[in-house]
This record gives C-alpha cells, structure tokens and sequence, in this order.
C-alpha cells in the first residue's frame, strides 16, 4: 500500500489544534494523508498541503490502512465508529483522544467487533510540540499493529508503548497529568496568594520554580518507597506535615483564600496518623488515596 519508501496511508479523523498538528506532521514525514472533520472548512489548510479532504468518517477510514483519530472526547469517537458501515474492516484505528482507559478498553471491543485493529494513545504534547524532539505518545493496544506502524507514529515524536491492555496508555496519561495538574494548582495557588497582599506573581515565579524543580527531584525516591512499601524518611515525616499543614488553612483563611485543597491534604495526614503511619515520609499519603 505503498508509493514510496516508508510511505503509508494515513487518514486523520478530527481536526482541532492537535489533529491538524498531527495531519501536518504525517505530511512532513511524506506519507499520504486523507483528513476529514466535522466541519468541514477546517480541512482547508491541510488540503492546501497536500492532504485529501473528505466529506464523511467513512470515506476517511476507507481511504487508508492507518486511521488517526483525535476528537474531543471518546463519545465523538464512539459516535464516529457506531456511524461506519464495513469500511473499518481490516482497519488499524489510533486513538489519540483523550479518555479514560475503561473508554479504551471498550472502545478496543467495538474496534474489534469491526474487524479493525485498536491502539490507543497519550499524547504528552501540545500541538506545537508535536515532531519535536520533547513530544512523545503512549501506545497501548494491538502489539503487532504498533510493530507494524511504529515508523509512522514516529512522525509525531517518540512512540512509547505501555502494553497490550488498550488501557495502559490512558493510565499513563492520565498519571502523568496528575501530576501536571497538581503542579498546576499549587503554582497558581502560590500566586493568587502573593496578589492577595499586591505582591507581583512574576516575583514569586523566579525563586518558585527554582523550588518546584528542587522538590521534584524527590519524586524517584517517593517511586521507590512506594514500590517497596518503605516508607521511612529522615526528610518530613506525616506528623511533622500535620503539624505545618494548619498554617496554610489558616493562611489562606485569612488572606480570603479558598482552603479545600489543604484540608483535603491534611484529612489524609490525619488518616495516616490515625494508621499509625506518623513517622513515614509523604510518599505514604500514595498509599493512604486508596478507597
Ligand atoms: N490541545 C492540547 O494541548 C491537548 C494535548 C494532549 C491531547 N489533547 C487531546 O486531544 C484531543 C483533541 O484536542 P484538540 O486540542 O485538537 O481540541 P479542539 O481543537 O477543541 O478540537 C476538537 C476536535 O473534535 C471535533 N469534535 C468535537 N465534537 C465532535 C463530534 N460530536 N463529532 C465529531 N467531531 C467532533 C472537533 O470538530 P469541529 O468542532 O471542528 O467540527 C475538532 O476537530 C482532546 O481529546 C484533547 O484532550 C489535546
């Protein structure tokens, strides 16, 4: 199905921020891209590249052996696959939208239920970053589709693959974004508290940053004391924490602030020391989430 060396057809299914990247990027790596989107005028840019514009996700998942799909959430790609007559048969379908991996899993059935291969993706990017040397996907599906499409995946950035379980990679994204949306909270938080007294947010980002970078280089550490249930530590202790942890309530009362994510914090300082884990290192807190 070839023309030219490494050349594959490739059709990409939804065009927002991150399927256009996408398309884009198949484009640069000189595959054969037919792209489709529910509005249709967002094909534009990309048939001016080259792409082939069609009207319907059927004629897109008939045109190429490889089909990408990045739309909003996995219902739009439910809806896209329900909406296919025969035309997914044979098929490798990737998806690249972002969902839960009980989604993928059932999203792998209803692929297979077509006769099409399943692979599901975590894209750790935004769309600028795509095929650049920082972007990288999570694969996790059908093993030998992703052998077979490695080459051209590659066009996105680095290709990770999670395991056979379509829901591995959703598990990874979603983990790795945890941790970004923590990341997140507490950075904005530490600034919405330096304005509460008109202290500029750029000055606090310098010396912030520097500290969030520091405290990250625990994070290896707090891995391996959660993989080997060790948790003792000579650094900060549960009971040292909850100890600290009134102050920030407090703090954030005072300065007008919405306290909710450090009493949530310090509910689960209280139950590891209510388990008798007072001593432990935060990395017990891992330990304590579970329901
Ligand atoms: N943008 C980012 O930084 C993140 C990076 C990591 C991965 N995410 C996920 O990628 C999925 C797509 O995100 P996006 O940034 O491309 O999102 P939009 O620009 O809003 O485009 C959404 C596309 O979905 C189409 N769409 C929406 N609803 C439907 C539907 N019912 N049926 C068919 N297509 C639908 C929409 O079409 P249109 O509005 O142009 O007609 C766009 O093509 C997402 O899961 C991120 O979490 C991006």
């Amino acid at each position: 199905s070839s023309s030219s060396p490494g050349s594959v057809s490739v059709s990409v299914l939804g065009l927002g921020m991150m399927g256009s990247a996408l398309a884009s990027a198949l484009l640069d790596a000189g595959h054969r891209v037919t792209v489709w989107n529910r509005t249709f005028a967002r094909t534009g840019p990309l048939a001016d590249r080259g792409a082939v514009a069609v009207r319907t996700a059927a004629e897109a998942v008939a045109a190429s052996e490889l089909v990408i799909l990045c739309l909003l959430d996995n219902g739009n790609v439910r809806e896209v696959l329900d909406s296919l007559g025969e035309e997914a048969a044979g098929r490798t379908l990737v998806n690249l939208t972002n969902g839960t991996p009980r989604q993928a899993r059932d999203l792998a059935v209803r692929a297979a239920g077509r006769g099409a291969r399943y692979l599901d993706g975590g894209i750790m990017a935004v769309p600028q970053m795509i095929a650049g040397p920082a972007a990288y996907v999570f694969y996790s599906g059908d093993e030998k589709a992703f052998g077979e499409y490695e080459s051209a995946l590659a066009a996105f950035g680095g290709a990770q693959f999670v395991g056979a379980d379509a829901g591995f990679a959703a598990l990874y994204d979603i983990a790795l974004l945890t941790g970004m949306y923590g990341m997140v909270v507490g950075v904005l938080q530490a600034f919405a508290l330096a304005r509460t007294e008109n202290i500029p947010a750029t000055e606090v980002a310098g010396p912030l940053t520097d500290w969030v970078g520091a405290m990250l280089t625990g994070a290896r550490p707090w891995a391996e004391a959660i993989d080997s249930g060790e948790h003792l530590t000579d650094v900060s202790s549960l009971a040292v924490n909850h100890a600290a942890v009134p102050n920030f309530v407090e703090t954030f009362r005072d300065q007008g602030l919405d306290p909710a994510f450090f009493e949530q914090l310090q509910k689960l300082l209280e139950r590891g020391i209510e388990r008798g884990h007072g001593a432990d290192g935060l990395s017990r807190l891992a330990d304590l989430l579970k329901k």
